[in-house]
């Protein structure tokens, strides 16, 4: 039986190298759009619509729909929330449709959007998302989103996690050398993500801004059982 390939690609200006061999895209932002993402699912979020600009979310929010918002890791002036996992835990949000901007994350799921599937990826999810894609027995890309286009290293090592997780099986190989590096930085890092990411750039951003509780959520892996999909432009 052929084997299916994983590959990990570090940034959304590479995923054009990328693109077109994939039946599964894997998009990850740890910190925090897409951990933010599985945990509004989790708590019942009916959707999150994930949009790339703040001009497409003010759309939204004057049609009346709730809509968080982030940029350099703060609130959005003007609008519901931002991008902490905690926002999306209120009660109030349980069966809602609501719409999310982000700096990274958001962008990174629209620029995949037309691959056969997109799903979330974080590590809030890693081992159950792992065993989902495992049943797939597809070909998967996991898409780093990176920071601005550049290299981060917590959306690869949750890559590399996945990686790892799929090539033990045997039933997957990968050709990149980028993944078989974001395999090894797993590797490195996964007996403890947060001293290991402990200067990492965007861990002391969140810092400065007295984010360490929604860091030490977002590195904490398997707290969630969930598989957010991209359908139709709304993850669910
Ligand atoms: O870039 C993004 O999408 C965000 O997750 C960044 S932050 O964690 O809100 O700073």
């Amino acid at each position: 039986m052929q084997k299916k390939l994983i590959e990990v690609c570090y940034t959304p200006a590479d995923y054009e190298y990328f693109k077109g061999r994939f039946d599964i895209i894997v998009v990850i932002d740890v910190l925090r759009a897409t951990s933010a993402i599985c945990s509004a699912i989790h708590n019942g979020v009916n959707s999150v619509i994930p949009v790339s600009t703040i001009e497409e979310a003010k759309e939204y929010q004057d049609k009346g729909y709730l809509v968080g918002a982030e940029r350099q890791g703060e609130i959005v002036e003007g609008f519901d929330f931002g991008n902490s996992p905690y926002s999306y835990m209120k009660p109030e949000l349980k069966g809602q449709d609501i719409v999310l901007s982000t700096t990274n994350g958001t962008r990174a799921i629209n620029i995949a959007k037309d691959a056969p599937t997109v799903v979330i990826g974080a590590l809030t999810n890693l081992n159950f998302l792992c065993n989902w894609l495992i049943e797939q027995d597809k070909n998967v890309l996991c898409l780093a989103s990176g920071w601005k286009d550049k290299f981060n290293l917590e959306d690869t090592i949750c890559g590399g996690a996945i990686a790892e997780s799929l090539l033990k099986t045997g039933k997957f190989t990968s050709n990149d050398d980028s993944s078989v590096a974001a395999k090894y930085l797993f590797l490195a890092a996964k007996d403890n993500y947060f001293g290991f990411l402990k200067s990492s750039s965007h861990r002391r951003r969140l810092k400065k801004l007295n984010l360490n509780e929604d860091i030490k959520f977002c590195l904490t892996p398997n707290s969630m059982d969930v598989i957010p999909i991209l359908r139709n432009d709304r993850i669910e």
